[in-house]
């Protein structure tokens, strides 16, 4: 049997696949042969019965019964579980009040309609009676915030189909090769690298994207894109290279940003050698890829949402937006907006389950250990006792482990559904088993124009149960489950928002997996550049806005400005933390197919290793202000000097002294934001490495 399932993975993907089952059991994995031509799957979905059928996986309810985080749990039944986790939720609610208990959770399943692991769980604690809710984006918090103060909108995004007019495509800090960003995208540009458009790949590391869709790789020092962007500019001013009737029609403010760049007030000029001195990369390859980009029409500009994972990674999103407006890249087929590529732009209508929206206390999600840990009296708006995660091994994830560690011990509570024995489910009272996307059916939204129907391939493995399934016994135990279920079971819930969509047999649907949207071409803010009177911008000049004194009401410049963090003498490295491949986020750490793919090691580039005396594949110790890892180094030119890796989502494995053999990168991360966004600061890390013998 051929079912179509969808991997609901948080790659921006959703990618259409099928299902083969044999004797009731996921055999292989393929893509659905009904898709698009250029959508195609990768190893996470096609792998993705090593995770089911995992021999670690959970699939019975577990209730602590060891001091947190050692590990220790007895199976328990479904009933005991449940009565256990509303006796302690009440428990908490009665002595502490509603806020006092924490919403976590991450990209488990955030990407379902129904199966949608934060939209299920903000429904069920809003019932409850309200908690604290966690508030932005651990992925694109600075995008997000800082885009409406220069569109009015977030959703300036592309369709990668529009790439097949693209003269030029610009990946700056977008490794598309391992992130994928979209099930599309990677094979549109290598359709377009076959056309002979130049890639340009901008990043610390030669990466697997600069390595097999790039054909250049430009250097530059994370965190620092800005200067390099702004020396960009610098050139196309200085060679009359600036599409100045574009400029003038859509958008204010430029002039500001022009003697901001040329120099001004004690801010020195932004030349290539400026930035040179800023980014690493040199000025006469600066100089190159300001000409090209400023001559070759259209070019696409797609940023990874890495640049703005940084130390004012605000301004950067600033600037390639500018970059894009200078060059007259903007609303055109083929161009892009500079803001973020995966900004989903209005698709087929298709709902997905409401939740009641009270007035509820928020913490910033790059805050939420901080929030634990301080509580009121740290200004932060709740005292929080208790954590019910879904979807979210934040302990890794998020920043800080340490820091994350002592917030889970600080709570008196806490409940995590998840597959695996994670090292956020160690520290939690109840663990209870949850199914994948694999054992149920949904409907998947990616951020291309379609939607995706998953299938249920197989029943749940042993006693695992969808998070549905447990909130609603939840909810019945605690006398909303009427409100909570509306009496609907998965199907008809399923049945029921498509009845208020724009997909018309829902049967139909169900049966291919894939519903294609009419324009598989949208571009971002293509109305406003038809007609930027009729379709004026939600800024307060209805355009463009280059600098923007509504921005500045946040504390920073109106006009895009370097912030960079600066090295200190005791952590002289800047240290940039990826995405694995084989990984999403921390997922399929514990699964060896995937593990032995990808060695979790330290790049460190061969001047810095000489200086330490590290050779390659020597153990070395990384060490932040927040803690110590320790990791083979892998000595490479494929880092700049200056720059090292370690690839995020390791499960920590901790020696007698406290520090990480496993190479969990949040180790070393600080949960410091970048301001005034409070976004994660993630590629703005400062390390020092040394060499490990005899240290740990
Ligand atoms: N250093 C560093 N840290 C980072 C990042 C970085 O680049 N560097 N990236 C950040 C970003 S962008 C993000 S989005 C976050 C992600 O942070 P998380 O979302 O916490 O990361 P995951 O490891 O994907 O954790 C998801 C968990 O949900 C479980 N899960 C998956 N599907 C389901 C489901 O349907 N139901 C249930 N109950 N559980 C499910 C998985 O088994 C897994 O344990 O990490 C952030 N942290
Ligand atoms: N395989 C896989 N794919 C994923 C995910 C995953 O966990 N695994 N997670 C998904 C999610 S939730 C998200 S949010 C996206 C994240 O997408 P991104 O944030 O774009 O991904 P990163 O891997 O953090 O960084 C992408 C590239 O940028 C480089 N880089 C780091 N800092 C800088 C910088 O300051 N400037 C420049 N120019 N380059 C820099 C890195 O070396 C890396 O090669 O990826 C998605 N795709
Ligand atoms: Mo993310």
């Amino acid at each position: 049997m051929k079912i179509p399932v969808t991997c609901n993975k948080d790659c921006g993907g959703g990618c259409p696949l099928l299902a083969h089952v044999e004797d009731g059991r996921v055999v292989r994995i393929t893509d659905n042969p009904l898709r698009g031509p250029y959508m195609v799957g990768c190893a996470r979905g096609y792998q993705m019965a090593r995770v089911l059928y995992a021999p670690d996986r959970l699939i019975k309810p577990l209730l602590r019964d060891g001091p947190r985080g050692s590990g220790q749990f007895r199976e328990v039944d479904w009933p005991q579980a449940l009565d256990y986790v509303v006796e302690h939720l009440i428990d908490v609610t009665l002595r502490y009040g509603p806020y006092a208990i924490l919403r976590l959770g991450g990209s488990g399943s955030c990407r379902g309609a129904l199966h949608n692991t934060e939209l299920l769980t903000q429904r069920f604690l809003s019932l409850f009676g309200g908690y604290t809710e966690v508030s932005g984006s651990y992925s694109s918090q600075a995008v997000n915030f800082t885009t409406p103060f220069v569109f009015g909108t977030k959703r300036a995004g592309i369709d990668p189909g529009t790439l097949q007019y693209s003269n030029l495509i610009i990946l700056w800090g977008a490794n598309i090769a391992d992130n994928r960003l979209g099930c599309e995208m990677e094979a549109r540009i290598r359709e377009a690298r076959r056309r002979g458009v130049p890639v340009i790949v901008l990043d610390p590391r030669r990466s697997r994207t600069a390595q097999t869709l790039g054909t250049a790789w430009i250097p530059v020092r994370p965190g620092t894109d800005v200067a390099l962007m702004m020396a960009v500019l610098y050139v196309w001013i200085q060679e009359g290279l600036v599409d100045l009737a574009f400029v003038n029609k859509y958008s204010v403010g430029f002039e500001a940003l022009c003697q901001r760049v040329l120099g001004q007030d004690g801010v020195p000029e932004c030349t290539p050698q400026w930035a040179e001195g800023i980014c690493g990369t040199p000025a006469e390859i600066t100089l190159q890829f300001a000409r090209l980009y400023g001559r070759c029409k259209p070019a696409a500009l797609i940023p990874g949402l890495s640049i703005q994972r940084t130390v004012g990674g605000e301004e950067a999103v600033r600037m390639s937006i500018a970059l894009q407006v200078a060059s007259g890249n903007l609303g055109v087929l083929g161009g892009s907006s500079g803001g973020q590529t995966w900004s989903r732009l209005p698709g087929p209508r298709m709902p997905t389950l409401d939740v009641p929206r009270g007035n509820l206390p928020h913490v910033p999600v790059y805050r939420w250990p901080d929030a634990l840990l301080e509580g009121t009296a740290g200004g932060y708006p709740s005292d929080v006792r208790a954590i019910y995660n879904v979807g979210g091994n934040m302990l890794v994830q998020g920043s800080d482990v340490h820091k994350n560690m002592r917030a889970f011990e600080s709570v008196e509570f806490s409940v995590c559904h998840d597959y695996f024995m994670t090292p956020t489910a160690r520290y939690c009272d109840v663990v209870l088993p949850a199914a994948t996307f694999l054992e149920r059916q949904d409907i998947v939204f990616p951020e291309a124009n379609y939607l995706l129907f998953s299938n249920r391939a197989v029943p749940p493995l042993g006693q695992a149960r969808t998070d549905y399934d447990i909130l609603c016994d939840l909810s019945d135990r605690l006398g909303f489950g009427t409100e909570f279920s509306v009496g609907r079971d998965e199907e008809q819930w399923l049945r029921y928002l498509a009845t208020n969509s724009d997909v018309p047999d829902y049967d139909e649907f169900r049966r291919t997996g894939i519903y294609l949207g009419q324009d598989q071409c949208r571009v971002g803010l293509a109305d406003f550049y038809r007609d930027p009177q009729a379709h004026q911008l939600l800024t307060p000049s209805g355009l463009v806005e280059l600098a923007s004194e509504t921005y500045a009401e946040t504390g920073f410049s109106a006009v895009p400005e370097c912030r960079i963090l600066p090295i200190e003498p005791d952590y002289p490295l800047r240290l940039v933390t990826p995405k694995a491949r084989y990984r999403i986020h921390s997922q399929y750490d514990n699964i060896p197919w995937f593990k032995q793919r990808e060695p979790q090691v330290l790049w460190l580039h061969p001047v810095d290793a000489a200086a330490r005396q590290v050779t390659d594949g020597e153990q070395v110790l990384v060490n932040s202000p927040q803690g110590y890892v320790r990791v083979p180094a892998r000595v490479t030119q494929d880092v700049m000097p200056g720059v090292v890796c370690l690839l995020a989502g390791a499960w920590p494995r901790w020696n007698d002294d406290g520090v990480d053999c496993a190479g969990s990168a949040n180790v070393l991360t600080s949960t410091v934001p970048t301001e005034p966004s409070q976004g994660s600061r993630t590629h703005s890390v400062l390390v020092q490495v040394q060499r490990a013998a005899g240290k740990a």
